[in-house]
């Protein structure tokens, strides 16, 4: 389908984010209405952008597409081509990758190698460069990730608490810091496990941050949200919007899967 041109808009740092999510509309007329929307995905990817294609479990609805990629511009246009096709927008979600302020720079990460692993001279340069080569990979994927096909997708949106007696936004930056590294080592125990994409939406949307993560095994999930609500930075600090939950698949199975196949 053809999409008027419009300049792009991009963010100066990190992709734009769309969590969309339809309801299908069974009286619609058209007939090769998968198929629009199997190419309208197919143009969005030929683009440089993704999408995330799941099928609803539960009532809040049908079949979500979690599009990302360096053009707000880009990302509209997609959504306003499904507004011909069966599907129709009952809820979404805008936000923008991002980096994290609260992670550790070379001179902590220097202090921590030289105070917990007593390291020091060629050994310690020899760390600090493999650790810089990771961090440089993790960085990238934070703003320009790709996430994997796992088979569960979990979507929620969230705060920090601004409350009189925990006001996240009136602590010290070294005492978020503290928080959020302990955050981070519950974290780190699902790796593999669970795959988190944090993304920012301060200005946005209603809450401050989307969170989105990918399993294969839906326990997976329930347990690292369980664990993180006992983590002060959740427990303490932490407001939590709607959750919603769908199988991650290809696009024609995940159309198929409710009730629109493949016509052409
Ligand atoms: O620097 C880094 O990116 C790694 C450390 C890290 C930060 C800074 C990290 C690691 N997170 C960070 C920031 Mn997270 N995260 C959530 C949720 O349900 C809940 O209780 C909270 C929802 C989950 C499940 C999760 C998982 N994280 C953030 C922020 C931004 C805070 C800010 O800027 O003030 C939020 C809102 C947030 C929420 N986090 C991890 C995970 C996991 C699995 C990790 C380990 C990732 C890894 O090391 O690969």
């Amino acid at each position: 389908m053809s999409v008027v041109p419009f300049p792009p808009v991009a963010p100066s740092v990190g992709w734009g984010v769309l969590h969309l999510f339809f309801v299908v509309d069974r009286d619609h007329e058209e007939p090769l209405g998968a198929r629009r929307i199997v190419d309208a995905i197919s143009s969005l990817e030929a683009d440089g952008h993704q999408a995330l294609v799941f099928a609803v479990l539960g009532h809040k609805a049908d079949l979500g597409i979690m599009a990302l990629g360096p053009d707000l511009a880009r990302l509209q246009a997609f959504q306003q081509e499904l507004s011909a096709t069966p599907l129709a927008l009952v809820d979404s979600y805008m936000s923008l990758t991002e980096l994290s302020e609260y992670t550790a720079t070379d001179d902590q990460e220097r202090d921590r190698l030289v105070a917990e692993e007593a390291l020091s001279g060629d050994e310690l340069e020899a760390r600090l460069t493999e650790w810089r080569e990771r961090m440089e990979h993790y960085q990238e994927n934070r703003l320009h990730p790709r996430l994997p096909r796992k088979k569960l997708i979990c979507f929620y949106p969230m705060s920090k608490r601004r409350d009189a007696d925990a006001n996240w936004y009136a602590l010290p930056f070294e005492e978020r810091r503290r928080i959020m590294a302990g955050h981070a080592r519950i974290g780190r125990t699902y790796a593999g496990r669970v795959v988190q994409l944090i993304t920012g939406s301060l200005g946005f949307d209603d809450w401050e941050w989307g969170v989105t993560l990918v399993a294969d095994d839906p326990v997976t999930i329930k347990e690292i949200v369980y664990e993180m609500r006992f983590d002060e930075a959740s427990a303490r600090y932490a407001e939590f919007g709607p959750f919603i939950t769908g199988l991650l698949l290809d696009p024609a199975d995940a159309l198929a899967r409710v009730g629109l196949p493949d016509a052409g």
